[in-house]
């Protein structure tokens, strides 16, 4: 059998040669949709990129000012080559190592070897090092916090989270802050081969958990689970756990032996939640006149929890605001107070549902990835400081108790990534891209990122190559194979960056000696010697291409977070400064940033509906979409097929479209401060009055229309705010922001995303 895989599952490839379909595998329960647009957006001829291309008002003057509306020079690919080694070694010869930013962040595709961002760093680790970024877009917050207050890193914490075979039957409630959805659920970082949190959660709730989905929109539950939904106002959660933590103590609910055994700073919580610290009641009617929930709903809830075994889970979602600290410690604090912890169905969670494999009973395996060699600059950022990093040089900032200082980046290298998507303030980080004096990018697609580079290589994508899918948290290994020749000239990650490692005379250090084929031998070699460590006896190579697929024979693996340290704390202490759950960091107070204390501590995000100026704004939330990866596919025809007029859908309550007189399918104007963009109304009553909804993803187009910039597509992120969370985790806040809306009444501007830019080619180029 033949197959293929993303991050979105895994396909057998059927059809003839010349004229391939994917149909996801037979045992999966749940596929994605987003699969459905693949081939579509692969073979989409405006938007591939088909050559190596320059952009041309750089390649005559080495102009800045990108636009994302430039025209560019189609080259072959041994002069663009050319050109984009002689940049890189003049940058290291006249600037250093550290003038060259490959943070590079981004999902790129599945399959282990040609994965973008490792074969970029393979290659500027052989050429000196470049500045590295740290953390996630995803859960930067967790990844700093956890460490501090858990002893786990975040990707310990995920893997350690409790199974959901062990909720099923065990939890009697489920309290899902930011909802469980299958929507995020299609995806997991690197492939899977199966789709189960919905018939997951199914289960849990016919065993009879009661579900309770606290968030902004009704549809982050599923309907078939007859959930509870509370809407706070987003941003709130803190204050709304508080609330429910003040009743636990105000009727001796609280677990205090639980809380001597196994947490550390307690006392210095709850004088802070009593207001015996600082004068305020973080009582039910103090959370409710916050949040916008009823005070006896704060009560009751707090009483059920105590009363029943309950599960309190956050979405990652949550985590990605202003404090987003907060929501996350507080979370996991009012589980501590129930003393629920360590026990079958009850505790904490985060990110069930977030991707597909949280919580799926699985032993993982340690699989081995690309080898990426020693990076020699030690300068980094945290991933989502970008736009400062370019448009401060030598500014410094704090970021997990250390204080940095921005390098001079002068030439940016991205590849498997769309900052142009995933960043905060569009339009800020637009005016910051115009600093670096080089911007090279490799992508498959002529995204808003590829349009603002001067040198961009086309790279094939997973369809037109082979590969081999491993994930340490799916059950078997797949041989992705070659589905379409290459589109146009592209080219891989790898061959791209063995052309400019034989510039640098690396080549032979980049490659091995290796070709793919012997690339994907070794590192099947590689992971058969881990599998046999573990006891699994892995195929050989031919064995395992041939059959497509190998399902390991002992995947089954449950877990209980905080097991074994709630069974023995003594003789497995967690790895924090007391060996406990931190209820209150030593550490952390001792660092004294104004926005992340040593407790838990409700603080006002930078936009919030409950804002003195909040007047008639609307909050935007601003999640995955259901129909595309990020920004991935977006031009594939799942996503196109759910626009409107080609607009990105905005969700709003029906008295709010009633009070800004628009109707379905209208087109909107959203606008802040900080930029405006067009999006079309779909109305729907599952959302809270006061909120808008947009999905990520709907590719940038900035556009001036009667001289006011519109990114005329609908990509939430002209409208978000690029600060970080807190002085501690400086994660991204995509889910703090007010907006205003207003019908839209001029003539509808055109799309320039979803077509080629506009290309030439030198007169010597043979493709000409
Ligand atoms: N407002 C708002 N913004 C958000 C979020 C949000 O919730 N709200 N979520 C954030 C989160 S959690 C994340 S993870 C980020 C995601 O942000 P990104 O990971 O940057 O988004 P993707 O669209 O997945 O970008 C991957 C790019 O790699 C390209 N690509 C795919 N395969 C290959 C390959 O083999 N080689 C090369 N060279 N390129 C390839 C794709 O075409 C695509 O352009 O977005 C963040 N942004
Ligand atoms: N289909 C699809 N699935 C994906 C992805 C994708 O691009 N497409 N991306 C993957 C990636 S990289 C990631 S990191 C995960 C992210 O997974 P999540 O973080 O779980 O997803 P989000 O959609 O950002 O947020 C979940 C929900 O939280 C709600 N919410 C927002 N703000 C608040 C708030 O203040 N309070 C409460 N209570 N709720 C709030 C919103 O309604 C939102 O729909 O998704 C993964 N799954
Ligand atoms: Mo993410």
């Amino acid at each position: 059998m033949r197959y293929t895989a993303a991050h979105w599952g895994t396909y057998t490839v059927t059809g003839k040669a010349d004229a391939p379909d994917l149909t996801p595998l037979a045992d999966d329960p749940q596929p994605s949709v987003i699969g459905r647009g693949w081939l579509g957006a692969v073979r989409d001829e405006a938007t591939r990129i088909r050559r190596p291309s320059v952009r041309r008002a750089w390649l005559e003057k080495r102009d800045r000012n990108r636009s994302g509306r430039d025209s560019f020079v189609e080259l072959p690919w041994d002069e663009a080559l050319d050109l984009a080694a002689g940049e890189l070694r003049r940058v290291v010869d006249t600037h250093g190592n550290r003038s060259i930013f490959g943070g590079s962040y981004g999902w790129a595709s599945a399959g282990r070897f040609h994965h973008a961002q490792s074969q970029l760093r393979r290659f500027l680790n052989l050429i000196g090092g470049y500045t590295r970024s740290v953390d996630t877009y995803s859960h930067a917050v967790g990844e700093v916090l956890l460490p501090h207050i858990t002893g786990m890193s975040n990707g310990l914490f995920q893997d350690r989270m409790t199974s959901w075979s062990l909720l099923e039957g065990n939890t009697e409630l489920l309290l899902c802050f930011g909802g469980i959805s299958g929507r995020t659920a299609q995806v997991m970082s690197s492939g899977t081969t199966g789709h189960e949190v919905e018939s997951w959660l199914g289960r849990i709730h016919q065993a009879g958990a009661r579900i309770v989905n606290i968030s902004p929109r009704r549809a982050d539950v599923s309907e078939a689970l007859e959930a509870e939904w509370i809407a706070p106002r987003p941003n709130t959660d803190t204050a709304l756990m508080m609330g429910l933590a003040h009743v636990l103590i105000e009727d001796g609910l609280v677990n205090r032996a639980f809380l001597d055994r196994y947490t550390h700073g307690w006392p210095h919580l709850e004088a802070y939640l009593t207001g015996k610290a600082d004068g305020t009641v973080k009582s039910a009617d103090w959370a409710a006149a916050i949040t916008g929930i009823d005070a006896n709903r704060i009560r009751d809830l707090a009483r059920e929890m105590a009363a029943r075994r309950t599960m309190i889970s956050l979405a990652w979602g949550i985590q990605r605001a202003d404090h987003g600290e907060q929501p996350l410690w507080m979370g996991l604090a009012l589980a501590a107070m129930l003393g629920q912890i360590g026990s079958k169905g009850g505790g904490f969670g985060f990110g069930y549902g977030s991707t597909t494999p949280v919580g799926r009973p699985i032993r993982p395996l340690p699989w081995p990835s690309l080898p990426q060699g020693r990076n020699a600059v030690a300068d980094h950022i945290p991933v989502a400081r970008i736009a400062d990093l370019l448009l401060d040089p030598g500014g410094s900032f704090t970021y997990n108790g250390e204080t940095l200082v921005y390098p001079d980046i002068r030439l940016v290298y991205w590849t498997g990534g769309n900052p142009f998507h995933a960043h905060q303030d569009l339009n800020r980080l637009a005016e910051a891209w115009t600093r670096p004096e080089t911007v090279i990018v490799n992508d498959i697609w002529w995204t808003p990122t590829a349009r603002r580079a001067d040198i961009v290589f086309p790279i094939t994508s997973p369809l037109e190559r082979e590969d081999i899918m491993i994930n340490r948290r799916d059950g078997s290994l797949v041989f992705m194979d070659k589905v379409l020749p290459p589109q146009g000239e592209a080219r891989d990650d790898h061959a791209t960056f063995r052309g400019l490692a034989e510039r640098f005379g690396v080549a032979d250090a980049f490659t091995d000696c290796l070709d793919e084929a012997g690339w994907l031998k070794r590192l099947w070699q590689d992971s058969a010697a881990v599998a046999e460590r573990h006891g699994v006896t892995l195929p050989d190579f031919d064995a395992f291409r041939d059959a497509g697929r190998f399902d390991r024979p002992d995947p089954a693996g449950e877990v209980i977070q905080f097991g074994d340290f709630i069974a023995d704390p003594e003789a497995f202490p967690l790895d924090t400064p007391s060996g406990r759950i931190e209820l209150y960091s030593d550490w952390l107070a001792s660092l004294a940033l104004p926005d992340c204390s040593g407790h838990p501590v409700w603080i006002e995000p930078a936009e919030w509906l409950g804002a003195a100026d909040a007047g008639d704004r609307l909050h935007l939330t601003s999640g995955q979409s259901i129909t595309r990866l990020h920004g991935q596919l977006d031009n594939g025809p799942v996503a196109r097929a759910t626009k409107i007029d080609g607009r990105e859908p905005v969700y709003l309550h029906p008295a709010t479209a009633a009070r800004l007189e628009v109707s379905a399918g209208d087109i909107v104007l959203l606008s802040n401060a900080r930029g405006k963009a067009l999006g079309a109304v779909v109305v729907t009553d599952g959302i809270r009055e006061d909120v808008a909804w947009m999905a990520t993803g709907a590719w940038y187009d900035p556009r001036e229309v009667d001289g006011e910039l519109i990114d005329v597509h609908g990509n939430p992120n002209t409208l978000t705010i690029d600060k970080g969370a807190s002085g501690l985790s400086q994660g991204n806040i995509a889910h703090t922001a007010l907006v205003s809306i207003e019908r839209w009444t001029k003539p509808l501007p055109d799309l320039s995303i979803d077509r080629q830019p506009d290309l030439s080619t030198t007169p010597h180029s043979p493709s000409v």
